[in-house]
């Protein structure tokens, strides 16, 4: 049993290069940092959709309306959670029976269930489950799995080191949610060198799930522009499009296992 706190933050390296003002980080506009990612130019642009079958991925580009990522965005605002030095925060549900330690913010749980809908018809029933049944037996199932969320905010030329989610601290069924601005993901699979830049726009949900989660890294490439590839009916153009702030919030299922409060390797990968 977990006797952890429900919220817990961690701090890590800020290497971003832009400086706006913003009710959610709370940093002056004399940031003062400089960029530390290239613009990009030489890469693959990202696309907005997988060019194959990726099994266990599911990506849903448009899921979370506006209303609902303004919503979200103003919620995280309000718990200021950033500031000039942190641009992570981990939030645990706690399995301690004390109800004031065991809840996740509101916000998180309201998020949690809106996807839950928005996602009934849209994954196979099984992967519906896996992401959503424990939750559903919240608060009458003591041996029910927890959840671990991680709001990242990333200043432009941030990015986050390719990784699978450890695999001895979190179970299987990841949700990315995305606010704010778009950025390019890279989906590398460990055997054989497949490698997909994904576009996430805000608003957009992306889902690991069995080998996506097993056995392909995810990551973000430190650098202040990406190249993508938009695709309508009738065109298909590459645009350069400069990073601007972006939120992410991760939604996972912790082991019982984890000891995940000891645990900082998740806020090193930042970079
Ligand atoms: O911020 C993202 O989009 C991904 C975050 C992530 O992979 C992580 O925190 O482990």
């Amino acid at each position: 049993m977990l006797s952890s706190p429900a919220q817990h933050a961690m701090s890590c390296k800020n290497e971003g290069g832009d400086a706006s003002d913003s009710s959610l980080w709370g940093g002056s506009s004399s940031d003062g940092d400089s960029g530390s990612g290239s613009d990009g130019d030489a890469l693959q642009p990202a696309i907005q959709a997988l060019p194959f079958n990726i099994s266990g991925l599911f990506f849903f580009r448009n899921l979370i309306d506006q209303p609902l990522q303004d919503d979200i965005v103003a919620e995280i605002a309000s718990q200021k959670y950033f500031d000039r030095e942190r641009d992570q925060v981990m939030l645990f549900e706690s399995a301690v029976s004390d109800t004031s330690n065991r809840c996740l913010p509101t916000w998180t749980n309201s998020l949690i269930s809106k996807l839950a809908a928005l996602l009934q018809d849209q994954v196979p029933p099984s992967v519906h489950e896996l992401l959503f049944s424990s939750q559903a037996r919240a608060g009458c199932d003591v041996d029910r799995q927890l959840r671990q969320l991680i709001v990242n905010m990333y200043r432009p030329g941030q990015g986050i080191a390719d990784h699978v989610d450890l695999l001895t601290r979190f179970g299987d069924g990841v949700m990315i949610c995305s606010f704010l601005s778009g950025i390019a993901m890279e989906l590398k699979q460990l055997s054989n060198n497949q490698h997909v830049s994904l576009w996430l726009p805000a608003g957009s949900v992306l889902i690991l799930t069995g080998d996506a989660r097993y056995t392909w890294t995810h990551g973000i490439e430190a650098r202040m522009v990406d190249h993508v590839q938009l695709t309508s009916s009738r065109s298909r153009q590459t645009f350069r499009i400069a990073r601007q702030h972006r939120l992410s919030v991760t939604i996972r299922w912790m082991l019982k296992v984890a000891d995940v409060l000891s645990d900082t390797t998740q806020s090193h990968l930042r970079a």
